[in-house]
């Protein structure tokens, strides 16, 4: 029979257990659990309660390796390139926003920053995997972290046509304390190029990443403050490297870059630059990149940049002023005085010369030939051996009394060499001034050091000789055996063999494998060191000199031993100067190994000479830019020999 007050029972009962509505049935649980909590000793529930709160640290601990994971697995599925909730919706909202469809990488913390649109950071992640020797806190050491699994498999179209495995463009690094090649048995060889030559393209790599990441489009990379210096605002660096790219293989970034300089390299600012930095450097970089590619944007930019340095020939002696206002279109000297340097005034012809050619405008051609014609009448020389400066109002040389082949003067003769080949050898002044200057290094300049007879370029001061050698001299050897190869005196080539040796020893003499910036000769056979560095010269800027004349050494010899003096350098910078999150930077001190003094800049000729170089000293393939069919202007960008 029915009783209220038992249905009343039999309802809160029953009710709760067989007909409970969701929320009855969570406050019935809630009840039971706490009461059988209430049961347990405090030990049980002291145990229950650290595991479940073990449980929760766990959990939350492992969180974002989970969706690390699953990300990658989208990516390489290829289901979610563009963050499609459609394909998985369940998982796409898990997700952090997925990469656009151009980078197929996993994104890394480290990339969070990179500057520059997304579609550049697609290398850098990949770089970050391989194997490499690591700039430690004090910044010159290296530690080696271990190599993560490829992820990307994508194709790299070399320069001459050539498909590249992505393994084959970006190898492991090699362990720079081994003194031999290393060999990586996961890196395929490909055809034409070397473990040597692939060193370089991930030092290449390396220290684009560290430009990309922090520079981009800036004139510098300060790979130890992660930041820029800006000197004209023109993104030297980029422009500088950008044959250096193609030569490499190295497409994806060429594009990037090529795009950059599309749509943002201003060369209409107002800025002061310095003709002869601009010239060999970003008009010299432009016109490389043209011959090689046959683009005619660099060619337009290369012509509109022309155009904008021409005010500097506007002096009264046609010797082009120091500085240019690119924007405003005035030109001016130094403030402290109306001279230009030597060497920055002789320096421009082949850039200048080019563009005429190119451009069928004769104007610039005009101006630096009027330059040179000038200097071979003018009186002040020394044996064919010009001063450092010239007046701009007179047209004479000023300071005279002092020779030297290092900075201020050192590309007047290489220039004379090489416009003299660039324009098909018809123009005998240049022959005749070059051919003189080097019987008046020969005569005035060189000595053998004591006590192992290092042949040596000193320099001249007022008739006195200073052994006193600017590692910028050693673009000599280079220069004497390419005018022997193109047929001047054979003993030009057997001075260049000697001057070679020396500047690999002004390397391998060093404590850090890596040549301070002047050195001075030792004369005294009562003396055990050939080589003295003085506190204020033992820097090192990651300069090309050395590199560069094993470059040409290795090409008309085919002796082994320049491509192995190359390895040694590529290796000590590797050791010294290469910063752990991307960049390599010049260095205070080559004589102090474990600590050298990171100066925290790297030049864009490191990018756009140095790497060229010693990629190009590694290959046997002697067509890669025939030295009978291009000559390289002093920055390494590469122009052709005229044939008419
Ligand atoms: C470069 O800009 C050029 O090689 C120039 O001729 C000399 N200085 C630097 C490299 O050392």
């Amino acid at each position: 029979m029915y009783s209220p007050q038992r249905r009343d029972f039999i309802s809160v009962t029953l009710g709760n257990q067989a007909g409970r509505t969701y929320d009855n049935s969570k406050t019935w649980r809630r009840q039971s659990c706490w009461r059988k909590w209430k049961q347990l000793s405090r030990l049980q529930r002291s145990l229950i309660a650290f595991l479940f709160v073990f449980m929760v640290v766990c959990g939350v601990a492992a969180y974002p390796n989970l969706s690390e994971r699953w990300q990658v697995v989208s990516y390489h599925n290829g289901e979610l390139k563009q963050a499609e909730p459609a394909a998985e919706p369940g998982v796409a909202k898990l997700l952090p926003k997925a990469p656009p469809v151009s980078q197929p990488q996993k994104p890394r913390r480290s990339n969070l920053n990179k500057r520059g649109p997304p579609f550049l950071q697609k290398r850098l992640s990949k770089k970050e995997n391989a194997d490499e020797p690591k700039i430690n806190k004090e910044e010159n050491e290296v530690e080696v972290i271990p190599n993560e699994k490829e992820e990307e498999k994508d194709n790299v179209i070399s320069w001459r046509g050539m498909k590249i495995e992505p393994e084959q463009v970006n190898p492991a690094l090699p362990d720079t304390q081994k003194k031999e090649p290393v060999t990586n048995e996961a890196v395929k060889e490909p055809a034409g190029l070397n473990e040597r030559q692939m060193a370089v393209i991930e030092a290449f790599q390396h220290a684009w990443k560290g430009y990309k990441q922090y520079a981009w489009g800036h004139d510098e990379l300060k790979p130890i403050s992660k930041t820029y210096s800006e000197w004209f605002g023109l993104g030297l660096t980029l422009v500088d490297a950008l044959d250096t790219m193609w030569i490499l293989g190295q497409q994806e970034e060429f594009e990037e870059a090529k795009k950059w300089v599309l749509t943002d390299l201003n060369l209409g600012k107002n800025v002061d630059v310095n003709l002869f930095e601009t010239t060999i450097r970003i008009l010299g970089g432009l016109l490389s990149i043209y011959n090689l590619t046959g683009d005619q944007v660099f060619l337009d930019k290369a012509s509109e940049l022309g155009n904008r340095l021409m005010p500097a020939f506007d002096t009264p002696s046609k010797i082009p002023y120091s500085d240019v206002n690119i924007g405003r279109g005035t030109a001016h000297p130094p403030r402290w005085t109306s001279d230009s340097t030597v060497a920055e005034v002789t320096s421009i012809q082949l850039e200048f010369r080019e563009l005429s050619r190119l451009t069928k405008e004769e104007k610039y051609q005009a101006a630096v030939n009027e330059v040179m014609k000038h200097i071979h009448k003018l009186g002040g020389k020394m044996d064919g051996l010009v001063p450092m400066f010239i007046n701009t109002n007179s047209g004479q040389f000023s300071h005279l009394g002092v020779y030297t082949l290092g900075a201020r003067a050192d590309s007047y003769y290489e220039y004379l060499l090489k416009q003299w080949i660039q324009g098909g050898k018809k123009e005998s002044d240049l022959l005749d001034d070059y051919l003189q200057a080097i019987e008046g290094v020969k005569k005035n300049l060189i000595r053998k050091s004591e006590p192992k007879k290092l042949t040596f370029v000193g320099e001249m001061s007022h008739n006195q000789f200073s052994p006193k050698m600017d590692h910028l001299v050693c673009f000599l050897p280079g220069t004497l055996a390419l005018g022997a190869h193109h047929g001047l005196n054979a003993d030009h080539m057997e001075l260049a063999k000697e001057l070679m040796e020396t500047c690999y020893q002004m390397y391998a003499q060093i404590e850090t494998g890596l040549s301070p910036e002047i050195v001075h000769f030792n004369l005294n056979p009562h003396n055990t060191k050939d080589i003295e560095v003085k506190p204020a010269d033992r820097h090192n800027l990651l300069r090309p000199e050395t590199v560069e004349s094993l470059f040409y050494m290795y090409r008309f010899t085919r002796d082994k031993t320049y491509q192995d003096w190359g390895w040694q350098i590529l290796q000590n910078f590797n050791k010294y100067t290469r910063v752990k999150t991307g960049g390599y930077t010049s260095i205070n001190n080559v004589r102090k190994s474990e600590n050298p003094e990171p100066r925290d800049k790297m030049e864009s000729f490191f990018l756009g000479e140095t790497l060229k170089y010693l990629f190009l000293l590694f290959s046997d393939d002697f067509n890669l830019i025939s030295l009978d069919k291009y000559i390289f202007n002093t920055e390494a960008h590469i122009f052709p020999i005229w044939t008419t």
